[in-house]
């Protein structure tokens, strides 16, 4: 079993639903166990400006996956929840992203672990932190734009919040 830490994105649609249906699906996986979530964060876009706000939120789980089957299996909630990739960095239902697997560096054409652009990204530190509170985040960072939009007791609670 690898501990491995991801993190969720969604700006298009019901975005608390498409997030909460995408950790169901990640639980609901028999090679994924364990899983934690942070808060739910409300963030403003990075990289391409012009599109809604995110929420954001970071995972953690344990897995006897490979880092390329647990992309595969993230890639296969995305398509499950109908992303379309129209613009680089641009609005999704959902997005799913592994950012650390267990103390795996790994670049390869598909897959680049620890994820590359992480450190510079708060929407992704600030969720990460709470669950890897030894994580360091600068105070530049600090400055984006993202507040709590709300704090869960546990993943079932998340799952069964339906305001
Ligand atoms: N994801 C991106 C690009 N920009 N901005 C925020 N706030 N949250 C994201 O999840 C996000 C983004 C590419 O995946
Ligand atoms: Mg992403
Ligand atoms: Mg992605």
């Amino acid at each position: 079993m690898t501990v491995a830490y991801l993190s969720l994105g969604s700006n298009l649609g019901d975005r608390k639903a498409q997030l909460q249906e995408a950790v169901r699906l990640l639980q609901a996986n028999p090679a994924i166990s364990n899983v934690k979530m942070s808060s739910v964060y409300e963030t403003a876009p990075v990289g391409y400006l012009d599109q809604g706000a995110f929420l954001n939120l970071a995972v953690r789980l344990e897995t006897s996956l490979s880092p390329l089957e647990l992309l595969d299996a993230c890639q296969g909630i995305e398509q499950t929840l109908q992303r379309e990739r129209l613009v680089r960095w641009g609005p999704r239902t959902v997005d799913l992203d592994i950012l650390l697997y267990g103390q795996e560096q790994l670049v390869t054409e598909k897959l680049t672990i620890p994820h590359p652009r992480m450190s510079e990204r708060a929407f992704v530190l600030v969720p990460l932190r709470e669950l890897l509170p030894s994580l360091a985040i600068t105070e530049e960072l600090e400055t984006q734009e993202i507040q709590l939009w709300k704090a869960y007791s546990s993943v079932t609670a998340f799952l069964m919040d339906e305001n």
